[in-house]
């Protein structure tokens, strides 16, 4: 058995959301993962964030590789669709599923070496389309599940648990996801879910590919001294350039911070987001200065985290393609065949 079930039982006066519904409707299955394992702090932020924005969990549709992360979808949100797929190809499902159906909101959920090893094609083309999606990656820097191999995220020169020293350079999968054009990019760390949830909300209220990549300590295989991805090293280490807090169009989030250092980013649905700013020279909308500032960081060991980029009126595949206003599996033959009087002036067309 690879799941436990939560039982049903709950203080009859939990909060409820807009919706009525108690953070309780937006868990899963108790978790089978090791205790203290970052990717549980990422399940607990990401039913924060659904329930906070109160939204309908018939609504997502969860989609993973294989992994330890790649099965946490089955630890939260109990009540959306999901599909757990073969290792590194959940970019790829995910892509024909929102092809097929652009009004569920997607969230992939990915592992360092589902996504930047056997999946690091998927990973790129699917962000490079601009698939509306939330795209996470627990990143821990090993193969959690097959017992703690280092993973193409593994930074040059960090020591395995048994001494090895790894000498791979390391792909920094924030730095591909902005140089492929991803409209918004995010890192944050398992351990900081005042960082962490604000920005899985912005995540799921931006229209395009948005991308987050989580540094999650693999308290098994990857948290020892010598290790760049475990708890003590990421606290350490960590430079946050902004917090964010996120007001909807629909209901507003008071912000908790003084003014000041505040800047409101409309979004193209009419969303706000309000990023205090933690860093005045970091400038959200610059890709190209956004990937400098990252670079340089990463030299010194630095971790730079918060909201790295954003493109307010970013848009989606489907605004790319030009795709109809219904959902392509909502449409009937008489749509799809137009008959044979179309197909002769296309032909004459081409003629
Ligand atoms: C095609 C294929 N190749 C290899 C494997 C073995 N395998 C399972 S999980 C995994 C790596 C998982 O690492 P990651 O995505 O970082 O997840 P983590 O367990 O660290 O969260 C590998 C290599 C597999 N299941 N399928
Ligand atoms: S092996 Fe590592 S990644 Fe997998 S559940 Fe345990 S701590 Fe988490
Ligand atoms: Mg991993």
């Amino acid at each position: 058995m690879t799941y436990v079930v939560k039982p049903k039982f709950h203080h009859p006066e939990l909060p409820k959301n807009a919706l009525g519904y108690t953070h309780r409707d937006y868990e899963g299955s108790i978790s089978t993962l090791c205790a203290g394992c970052g990717h549980d702090s990422i399940s607990a932020s990401i039913i924060e964030a659904c329930f906070e924005l109160s939204i309908p969990p018939h609504r997502v549709a969860k989609l993973s590789g294989i992994g330890c992360s790649s099965k946490t979808p089955t630890y939260f949100l109990g009540n959306s669709h999901g599909f757990n797929s073969v290792h590194g190809r959940m970019p790829s499902v995910l892509t024909g599923a929102n092809l097929a159906n652009k009004e569920l909101i997607y969230l992939g959920v990915s592992g360092d070496g589902d996504s930047a090893s056997i999946g690091f094609g998927q990973f790129a083309h699917a962000i490079r389309r601009g698939v509306n999606m939330v795209y996470i990656v627990e990143n821990n820097g090993v193969y959690g599940l097959t017992k703690g191999q280092f993973s193409a995220t593994a930074d040059r020169g960090s020591k395995s648990k048994r001494g090895v020293v790894n000498t791979d350079n390391a792909i920094d999968m924030a730095a591909i996801a902005l140089q492929v054009g991803a409209s918004f990019v995010g890192r944050s760390f398992s351990g900081d879910k005042r960082q962490l949830t604000p920005l899985i909300k912005a995540a799921l209220e931006h229209k395009g590919a948005a991308f987050i990549d989580v540094v999650s300590p693999c308290v098994a295989f990857n948290n020892h001294a010598g290790s760049t991805k475990s708890f003590d090293y990421v606290r350490e280490h960590n430079e946050a350039v902004n917090r964010l807090d996120f007001i909807s169009g629909r209901a507003p989030i008071s912000v908790d911070y003084a003014p000041g250092g505040v800047e409101l980013v409309e979004q193209h649905d009419g969303t706000t987001l309000a990023l205090r700013k933690l860093n005045d020279d970091y400038d959200v909308h610059d890709r190209l200065a956004a990937m400098a500032f990252m670079q340089q960081h990463a030299a010194k060991g630095q971790i730079v985290t918060g909201l790295l980029y954003v493109e307010a009126d970013a848009d989606d595949l489907h605004g790319h393609l030009g795709t109809v206003d219904a959902p392509l599996n909502t449409l009937g033959e008489k749509d799809l065949c137009p008959g044979a009087a179309a197909l002769d002036k296309i032909n004459a067309g081409l003629r």
